[in-house]
Protein backbone atom coordinates (compact mmCIF):
# COMPACT_ATOMS: atom_id res chain seq x y z
CA UNK A 1 0.00 0.00 0.00
CA UNK A 2 2.40 2.71 1.20
CA UNK A 3 4.66 2.14 -2.21
CA UNK A 4 1.20 2.31 -4.19
CA UNK A 5 0.83 6.19 -2.40
CA UNK A 6 4.67 6.57 -3.20
CA UNK A 7 4.53 5.96 -6.61
CA UNK A 8 1.15 7.74 -6.93
CA UNK A 9 3.15 11.01 -5.39
CA UNK A 10 6.15 10.53 -7.27
CA UNK A 11 4.12 10.41 -10.58
CA UNK A 12 1.34 13.41 -9.46
CA UNK A 13 4.52 15.48 -8.65
CA UNK A 14 6.38 14.77 -12.00
CA UNK A 15 3.14 15.69 -13.54
CA UNK A 16 2.91 18.71 -11.91
CA UNK A 17 6.44 20.02 -12.48
CA UNK A 18 5.85 18.92 -15.99
CA UNK A 19 2.68 21.14 -16.39
CA UNK A 20 4.62 23.77 -15.28
CA UNK A 21 7.50 24.25 -17.65
CA UNK A 22 6.88 27.09 -20.18
CA UNK A 23 6.16 25.50 -23.58
CA UNK A 24 6.54 26.62 -27.09
CA UNK A 25 4.12 25.31 -29.37
CA UNK A 26 4.11 27.10 -32.47
CA UNK A 27 6.52 29.73 -31.72
CA UNK A 28 8.00 30.87 -34.75
CA UNK A 29 11.42 31.98 -34.72
CA UNK A 30 11.73 35.09 -37.88
CA UNK A 31 14.35 36.60 -39.47
CA UNK A 32 13.94 40.01 -40.42
CA UNK A 33 16.09 42.23 -42.55
CA UNK A 34 15.26 45.69 -41.91
CA UNK A 35 15.67 47.87 -44.65
CA UNK A 36 16.50 51.71 -42.82
CA UNK A 37 16.48 52.95 -39.98
CA UNK A 38 13.28 53.43 -39.48
CA UNK A 39 12.35 50.28 -40.20
CA UNK A 40 14.78 49.17 -37.08
CA UNK A 41 13.15 51.88 -34.99
CA UNK A 42 9.47 49.53 -35.87
CA UNK A 43 10.88 46.22 -34.71
CA UNK A 44 12.76 47.52 -31.66
CA UNK A 45 9.19 49.02 -30.59
CA UNK A 46 7.62 45.21 -31.84
CA UNK A 47 9.92 43.41 -29.68
CA UNK A 48 8.43 45.20 -26.29
CA UNK A 49 5.14 43.31 -26.70
CA UNK A 50 3.63 40.35 -24.81
CA UNK A 51 4.42 37.04 -27.16
CA UNK A 52 7.10 38.85 -28.68
CA UNK A 53 10.88 37.79 -28.12
CA UNK A 54 13.57 39.29 -30.24
CA UNK A 55 16.17 36.27 -29.97
CA UNK A 56 19.22 38.82 -31.16
CA UNK A 57 18.36 42.36 -30.48
CA UNK A 58 17.89 44.88 -33.62
CA UNK A 59 20.99 45.61 -35.72
CA UNK A 60 21.74 46.75 -39.57
CA UNK A 61 21.65 43.12 -40.63
CA UNK A 62 18.97 40.98 -39.65
CA UNK A 63 17.18 40.78 -36.23
CA UNK A 64 15.60 37.41 -35.44
CA UNK A 65 12.14 37.61 -33.59
CA UNK A 66 9.88 34.70 -31.74
CA UNK A 67 6.33 35.41 -32.44
CA UNK A 68 3.77 33.26 -29.45
CA UNK A 69 0.62 31.29 -32.18
CA UNK A 70 -1.77 34.43 -30.46
CA UNK A 71 0.58 37.53 -31.95
CA UNK A 72 1.42 35.87 -35.19
CA UNK A 73 -1.89 36.83 -36.97
CA UNK A 74 -1.02 40.80 -35.81
CA UNK A 75 2.44 39.85 -36.46
CA UNK A 76 1.86 39.14 -40.35
CA UNK A 77 -0.75 41.79 -40.19
CA UNK A 78 2.57 44.35 -39.13
CA UNK A 79 5.08 43.12 -41.90
CA UNK A 80 1.97 43.48 -44.65
CA UNK A 81 1.82 47.29 -43.50
CA UNK A 82 5.20 48.03 -43.29
CA UNK A 83 6.41 45.77 -46.06
CA UNK A 84 9.45 44.14 -43.76
CA UNK A 85 11.41 41.44 -45.60
CA UNK A 86 11.03 38.25 -43.21
CA UNK A 87 11.75 34.45 -43.25
CA UNK A 88 11.14 31.43 -41.04
CA UNK A 89 14.16 30.19 -39.12
CA UNK A 90 12.72 27.92 -36.46
CA UNK A 91 8.90 26.86 -37.27
CA UNK A 92 8.21 25.38 -33.69
CA UNK A 93 10.10 25.96 -30.99
CA UNK A 94 8.82 23.31 -28.67
CA UNK A 95 9.51 20.72 -31.10
CA UNK A 96 13.41 21.68 -30.99
CA UNK A 97 13.02 21.72 -26.76
CA UNK A 98 11.37 18.62 -27.15
CA UNK A 99 14.04 17.21 -29.50
CA UNK A 100 16.65 18.58 -26.63
CA UNK A 101 14.97 17.18 -24.05
CA UNK A 102 14.86 13.59 -25.35
CA UNK A 103 18.67 13.56 -26.51
CA UNK A 104 19.54 15.40 -23.37
CA UNK A 105 17.89 12.82 -20.99
CA UNK A 106 20.53 10.06 -20.22
CA UNK A 107 23.07 12.79 -18.39
CA UNK A 108 20.18 13.08 -15.50
CA UNK A 109 20.95 10.12 -14.56
CA UNK A 110 23.60 10.40 -11.68
CA UNK A 111 26.86 8.99 -12.02
CA UNK A 112 26.98 8.70 -15.87
CA UNK A 113 30.73 9.90 -16.87
CA UNK A 114 31.05 13.46 -17.90
CA UNK A 115 31.54 13.90 -21.36
CA UNK A 116 30.67 16.43 -24.41
CA UNK A 117 27.65 14.66 -25.99
CA UNK A 118 25.12 16.34 -23.18
CA UNK A 119 23.79 19.43 -21.98
CA UNK A 120 23.97 18.76 -17.98
CA UNK A 121 22.89 20.44 -14.69
CA UNK A 122 24.79 22.73 -12.82
CA UNK A 123 25.55 20.03 -10.03
CA UNK A 124 26.50 17.29 -13.02
CA UNK A 125 29.25 20.10 -13.71
CA UNK A 126 30.59 21.14 -10.24
CA UNK A 127 30.84 17.55 -9.65
CA UNK A 128 33.08 16.93 -12.46
CA UNK A 129 35.11 19.96 -11.50
CA UNK A 130 35.82 18.29 -8.26
CA UNK A 131 36.63 15.35 -10.44
CA UNK A 132 38.88 17.02 -12.21
CA UNK A 133 40.76 18.75 -8.91
CA UNK A 134 41.27 14.70 -7.45
CA UNK A 135 42.23 14.28 -10.83
CA UNK A 136 44.97 17.05 -11.05
CA UNK A 137 45.54 17.49 -7.41
CA UNK A 138 48.59 19.49 -8.14
CA UNK A 139 47.58 22.01 -10.86
CA UNK A 140 43.64 22.09 -10.54
CA UNK A 141 41.61 23.86 -7.35
CA UNK A 142 37.67 24.50 -7.46
CA UNK A 143 36.72 28.20 -6.09
CA UNK A 144 34.05 29.38 -4.99
CA UNK A 145 33.55 33.44 -5.67
CA UNK A 146 29.71 33.74 -3.99
CA UNK A 147 26.28 32.63 -3.81
CA UNK A 148 23.78 33.79 -6.37
CA UNK A 149 20.00 35.04 -5.17
CA UNK A 150 18.75 31.64 -4.64
CA UNK A 151 21.76 30.79 -2.58
CA UNK A 152 23.91 28.50 -5.51
CA UNK A 153 27.42 28.63 -5.05
CA UNK A 154 28.85 29.87 -8.25
CA UNK A 155 31.99 28.15 -8.47
CA UNK A 156 35.22 27.54 -11.16
CA UNK A 157 38.52 25.69 -11.64
CA UNK A 158 41.66 27.09 -10.81
CA UNK A 159 44.40 26.00 -13.16
CA UNK A 160 48.04 26.86 -12.60
CA UNK A 161 51.38 25.13 -13.50
CA UNK A 162 53.50 27.97 -12.50
CA UNK A 163 53.71 30.14 -9.79
CA UNK A 164 52.89 34.29 -10.64
CA UNK A 165 52.19 33.90 -14.29
CA UNK A 166 49.47 36.13 -16.15
CA UNK A 167 46.25 35.44 -15.56
CA UNK A 168 43.30 35.32 -17.67
CA UNK A 169 39.44 34.79 -16.59
CA UNK A 170 36.72 32.88 -18.37
CA UNK A 171 33.12 33.70 -18.32
CA UNK A 172 30.55 31.34 -19.22
CA UNK A 173 26.60 31.50 -18.88
CA UNK A 174 25.94 34.73 -17.67
CA UNK A 175 22.72 34.38 -19.84
CA UNK A 176 20.80 31.37 -19.16
CA UNK A 177 19.57 30.31 -22.17
CA UNK A 178 22.88 30.48 -24.27
CA UNK A 179 24.11 26.29 -23.31
CA UNK A 180 26.59 26.32 -25.08
CA UNK A 181 28.44 28.56 -23.72
CA UNK A 182 28.59 26.86 -20.04
CA UNK A 183 29.52 23.80 -22.31
CA UNK A 184 32.03 25.46 -24.65
CA UNK A 185 33.54 26.80 -21.39
CA UNK A 186 34.18 23.09 -19.91
CA UNK A 187 35.33 22.12 -23.56
CA UNK A 188 38.15 24.98 -22.41
CA UNK A 189 38.94 23.77 -19.44
CA UNK A 190 39.51 20.13 -20.24
CA UNK A 191 41.80 21.01 -23.13
CA UNK A 192 43.74 23.68 -20.43
CA UNK A 193 44.43 20.43 -18.33
CA UNK A 194 45.27 17.87 -21.05
CA UNK A 195 45.85 18.45 -25.08
CA UNK A 196 46.86 16.45 -27.06
CA UNK A 197 47.93 19.35 -29.12
CA UNK A 198 51.42 19.89 -27.55
CA UNK A 199 51.91 23.59 -28.66
CA UNK A 200 48.42 24.32 -27.37
CA UNK A 201 49.46 22.59 -24.22
CA UNK A 202 52.71 24.23 -23.82
CA UNK A 203 51.35 27.89 -24.64
CA UNK A 204 48.41 27.16 -21.92
CA UNK A 205 50.64 26.04 -19.15
CA UNK A 206 52.13 29.72 -19.28
CA UNK A 207 48.74 31.04 -18.04
CA UNK A 208 46.95 30.87 -14.69
CA UNK A 209 43.49 30.26 -15.00
CA UNK A 210 40.39 30.87 -13.84
CA UNK A 211 37.02 29.18 -15.95
CA UNK A 212 33.73 29.86 -14.35
CA UNK A 213 31.78 28.08 -16.97
CA UNK A 214 28.17 29.24 -14.58
CA UNK A 215 28.03 32.29 -13.77
CA UNK A 216 24.36 32.81 -13.72
CA UNK A 217 23.28 29.37 -12.09
CA UNK A 218 19.83 30.17 -10.94
CA UNK A 219 18.58 31.12 -14.67
CA UNK A 220 20.93 28.08 -15.53
CA UNK A 221 19.10 26.03 -13.58
CA UNK A 222 15.48 27.30 -14.26
CA UNK A 223 16.23 26.61 -17.84
CA UNK A 224 16.40 22.79 -17.46
CA UNK A 225 13.25 22.88 -15.07
CA UNK A 226 10.46 25.40 -15.94
CA UNK A 227 12.16 27.92 -19.07
CA UNK A 228 14.10 26.84 -21.51
CA UNK A 229 14.29 30.24 -22.84
CA UNK A 230 14.91 32.57 -19.54
CA UNK A 231 18.03 34.49 -19.99
CA UNK A 232 18.11 36.86 -16.70
CA UNK A 233 19.00 36.21 -12.95
CA UNK A 234 16.34 35.13 -10.70
CA UNK A 235 16.16 37.68 -8.52
CA UNK A 236 12.23 39.48 -8.05
CA UNK A 237 12.33 43.26 -9.08
CA UNK A 238 10.09 45.30 -6.03
CA UNK A 239 6.81 46.42 -7.46
CA UNK A 240 7.08 44.28 -10.56
CA UNK A 241 5.67 40.93 -11.52
CA UNK A 242 8.46 40.01 -13.79
CA UNK A 243 11.66 38.75 -12.21
CA UNK A 244 15.66 39.64 -13.13
CA UNK A 245 18.19 41.23 -14.01
CA UNK A 246 20.04 40.95 -17.49
CA UNK A 247 23.63 40.05 -15.87
CA UNK A 248 25.46 41.63 -18.80
CA UNK A 249 23.79 45.13 -18.68
CA UNK A 250 24.04 44.87 -14.71
CA UNK A 251 28.08 45.98 -14.44
CA UNK A 252 29.14 49.47 -13.14
CA UNK A 253 30.35 51.42 -15.96
CA UNK A 254 28.30 53.39 -17.78
CA UNK A 255 25.44 51.40 -16.56
CA UNK A 256 21.75 51.56 -18.06
CA UNK A 257 23.11 54.25 -20.45
CA UNK A 258 22.56 52.56 -23.99
CA UNK A 259 20.97 49.01 -25.21
CA UNK A 260 19.85 48.16 -21.98
CA UNK A 261 15.85 48.48 -20.36
CA UNK A 262 14.78 50.12 -17.14
CA UNK A 263 11.42 47.61 -17.60
CA UNK A 264 12.12 44.82 -14.86
CA UNK A 265 9.89 42.92 -17.41
CA UNK A 266 12.55 43.39 -20.62
CA UNK A 267 15.07 41.32 -21.32
CA UNK A 268 17.57 43.57 -20.97
CA UNK A 269 16.61 44.98 -17.99
CA UNK A 270 19.93 46.34 -16.38
CA UNK A 271 19.01 46.46 -12.96
CA UNK A 272 17.67 48.78 -10.05
CA UNK A 273 21.08 49.88 -9.52
CA UNK A 274 25.00 48.68 -10.78
CA UNK A 275 25.75 45.53 -9.62
CA UNK A 276 22.24 44.88 -7.88
CA UNK A 277 22.61 41.26 -8.23
CA UNK A 278 24.71 38.75 -6.23
CA UNK A 279 26.15 37.23 -9.44
CA UNK A 280 27.45 40.59 -10.79
CA UNK A 281 28.66 41.38 -7.54
CA UNK A 282 30.67 38.26 -6.48
CA UNK A 283 32.34 37.77 -10.81
CA UNK A 284 33.11 41.63 -10.29
CA UNK A 285 34.54 41.30 -6.59
CA UNK A 286 36.72 38.53 -7.46
CA UNK A 287 38.24 40.37 -10.78
CA UNK A 288 38.87 43.03 -8.69
CA UNK A 289 40.84 40.71 -6.64
CA UNK A 290 42.83 39.74 -9.62
CA UNK A 291 43.67 42.75 -11.26
CA UNK A 292 47.11 43.19 -10.43
CA UNK A 293 48.20 39.78 -12.61
CA UNK A 294 44.78 39.92 -14.75
CA UNK A 295 45.82 39.64 -18.40
CA UNK A 296 43.01 38.60 -20.22
CA UNK A 297 39.10 38.42 -19.92
CA UNK A 298 37.03 36.17 -22.41
CA UNK A 299 33.23 36.17 -21.85
CA UNK A 300 31.44 33.50 -23.28
CA UNK A 301 27.74 34.22 -25.09
CA UNK A 302 25.91 32.52 -28.17
CA UNK A 303 24.39 33.13 -30.45
CA UNK A 304 25.50 34.41 -33.97
CA UNK A 305 29.57 33.26 -34.35
CA UNK A 306 30.92 36.70 -33.10
CA UNK A 307 34.53 38.09 -31.55
CA UNK A 308 34.06 40.97 -30.02
CA UNK A 309 35.78 43.43 -28.11
CA UNK A 310 35.46 47.07 -26.40
CA UNK A 311 33.32 48.95 -26.54
CA UNK A 312 29.61 48.21 -26.16
CA UNK A 313 28.66 51.87 -24.74
CA UNK A 314 30.21 54.11 -27.75
CA UNK A 315 31.36 54.04 -31.00
CA UNK A 316 34.65 55.36 -29.76
CA UNK A 317 37.67 53.38 -30.21
CA UNK A 318 39.39 51.80 -27.16
CA UNK A 319 42.95 52.77 -27.01
CA UNK A 320 43.95 49.46 -27.84
CA UNK A 321 41.70 48.99 -30.77
CA UNK A 322 43.80 48.23 -33.40
CA UNK A 323 45.38 45.77 -31.44
CA UNK A 324 42.26 44.01 -30.54
CA UNK A 325 41.12 43.86 -34.09
CA UNK A 326 44.37 42.21 -35.23
CA UNK A 327 44.12 39.78 -32.14
CA UNK A 328 40.37 39.16 -32.91
CA UNK A 329 40.94 38.55 -36.89
CA UNK A 330 43.93 35.72 -35.94
CA UNK A 331 42.15 34.46 -34.00
CA UNK A 332 38.75 33.97 -36.49
CA UNK A 333 41.34 32.67 -38.87
CA UNK A 334 42.42 30.31 -36.59
CA UNK A 335 39.06 29.10 -35.88
CA UNK A 336 38.32 29.11 -39.39
CA UNK A 337 40.54 26.63 -40.48
CA UNK A 338 39.21 23.37 -38.45
CA UNK A 339 35.43 23.38 -39.99
CA UNK A 340 35.55 26.32 -42.19
CA UNK A 341 33.70 27.97 -39.51
CA UNK A 342 33.52 31.74 -39.84
CA UNK A 343 33.07 34.40 -37.07
CA UNK A 344 32.97 38.15 -38.07
CA UNK A 345 35.55 40.38 -35.53
CA UNK A 346 35.66 43.75 -34.13
CA UNK A 347 33.63 45.96 -31.68
CA UNK A 348 30.11 45.46 -29.87
CA UNK A 349 29.20 48.83 -30.97
CA UNK A 350 30.27 48.56 -34.49
CA UNK A 351 29.48 44.98 -35.05
CA UNK A 352 26.27 44.42 -33.27
CA UNK A 353 24.54 47.47 -31.05
CA UNK A 354 25.43 49.52 -28.37
CA UNK A 355 25.06 47.90 -25.16
CA UNK A 356 26.47 49.06 -21.99
CA UNK A 357 26.93 47.83 -18.61
CA UNK A 358 28.62 44.28 -20.19
CA UNK A 359 31.02 42.63 -17.90
CA UNK A 360 34.00 42.88 -20.93
CA UNK A 361 33.08 46.97 -20.84
CA UNK A 362 33.83 46.81 -17.13
CA UNK A 363 37.18 45.00 -17.42
CA UNK A 364 38.37 47.04 -19.80
CA UNK A 365 36.77 50.20 -18.79
CA UNK A 366 37.41 50.42 -14.83
CA UNK A 367 39.67 47.40 -14.01
CA UNK A 368 42.16 48.46 -16.98
CA UNK A 369 42.95 44.95 -18.85
CA UNK A 370 43.47 45.90 -22.32
CA UNK A 371 42.90 42.34 -23.45
CA UNK A 372 38.82 41.73 -23.33
CA UNK A 373 36.73 39.79 -25.65
CA UNK A 374 33.67 38.12 -26.09
CA UNK A 375 32.49 35.27 -27.84
CA UNK A 376 28.99 34.97 -30.01
CA UNK A 377 29.20 31.37 -30.20
CA UNK A 378 27.34 28.55 -32.73
CA UNK A 379 24.92 29.20 -34.74
CA UNK A 380 23.81 31.76 -37.20
CA UNK A 381 20.54 31.06 -36.43
CA UNK A 382 19.69 27.59 -37.92
CA UNK A 383 18.56 26.55 -34.05
CA UNK A 384 19.69 29.57 -32.44
CA UNK A 385 19.99 29.15 -28.29
CA UNK A 386 18.58 25.46 -29.00
CA UNK A 387 22.07 24.80 -30.36
CA UNK A 388 21.85 20.55 -30.80
CA UNK A 389 24.27 19.18 -27.97
CA UNK A 390 26.49 17.20 -31.31
CA UNK A 391 27.44 20.47 -31.67
CA UNK A 392 29.01 20.76 -28.37
CA UNK A 393 32.41 19.07 -29.65
CA UNK A 394 33.01 20.66 -33.07
CA UNK A 395 32.44 24.26 -31.35
CA UNK A 396 34.92 23.58 -28.52
CA UNK A 397 37.94 22.63 -30.92
CA UNK A 398 37.50 25.16 -33.36
CA UNK A 399 37.27 27.56 -29.89
CA UNK A 400 40.34 26.19 -28.21
CA UNK A 401 41.72 26.66 -31.97
CA UNK A 402 40.95 30.38 -31.86
CA UNK A 403 42.08 30.52 -28.15
CA UNK A 404 45.67 29.27 -29.21
CA UNK A 405 45.87 31.98 -31.88
CA UNK A 406 43.89 34.79 -29.01
CA UNK A 407 46.93 34.01 -26.73
CA UNK A 408 49.83 33.81 -29.32
CA UNK A 409 48.91 37.09 -31.37
CA UNK A 410 48.68 39.07 -28.15
CA UNK A 411 51.84 38.30 -27.01
CA UNK A 412 53.18 39.09 -30.60
CA UNK A 413 51.72 42.35 -29.92
CA UNK A 414 53.99 43.26 -27.08
CA UNK A 415 51.28 41.85 -24.23
O1 LIG B 1 23.68 41.58 -25.68
C1 LIG B 1 24.52 40.90 -25.09
O2 LIG B 1 24.72 40.96 -23.88
C2 LIG B 1 25.37 39.94 -25.90
N1 LIG B 1 24.59 39.31 -26.91
S1 LIG B 1 23.51 38.15 -26.48
O3 LIG B 1 22.75 37.81 -27.63
N2 LIG B 1 24.31 36.86 -26.04
O4 LIG B 1 22.72 38.62 -25.40
C3 LIG B 1 26.51 40.73 -26.50
C4 LIG B 1 27.51 41.17 -25.48
C5 LIG B 1 28.53 42.03 -26.03
N3 LIG B 1 29.11 42.88 -25.08
C6 LIG B 1 28.64 44.12 -24.78
N4 LIG B 1 27.39 44.41 -24.91
N5 LIG B 1 29.50 45.04 -24.39
ZN1 LIG C 1 24.35 36.34 -24.13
Amino acid sequence: MKSIICVLLLTTSAIWIEAKRERYDEYTVYRIKPKNEAQMKLIDELGKNEGVDLWTKVRQSYVDIMISPKQKQRFHEFVEKHDLDISVFIENGQKLIDDEVKVNKPNHRIGLEFNFLYYYRLDVIYRHLYKLEAQYPDIAKVVTIGKSYEGRKIKGLHISRKQNTRTIIIEGGIHAREWIAPATTMFILSRVLNNSNLNQQNLFDEFNWYIFPVVNPDGYEYTHTTDRLWRKTRQPNNGSRCFGTDGNRNFDFHWREIGVSSDPCSETYGGPSAFSEPETRALSDFIKSQKDNLWMYVAFHSYSQLLLFPYGYTSEHAENNDDLQSIGNAASMALFTRFNTSYVVGSVYETIYGASGSSMDWVLGVVKTPLSFTYELRDKGRFGFLLPSNQITPCGKEIVDSFEALISQAEKLGY
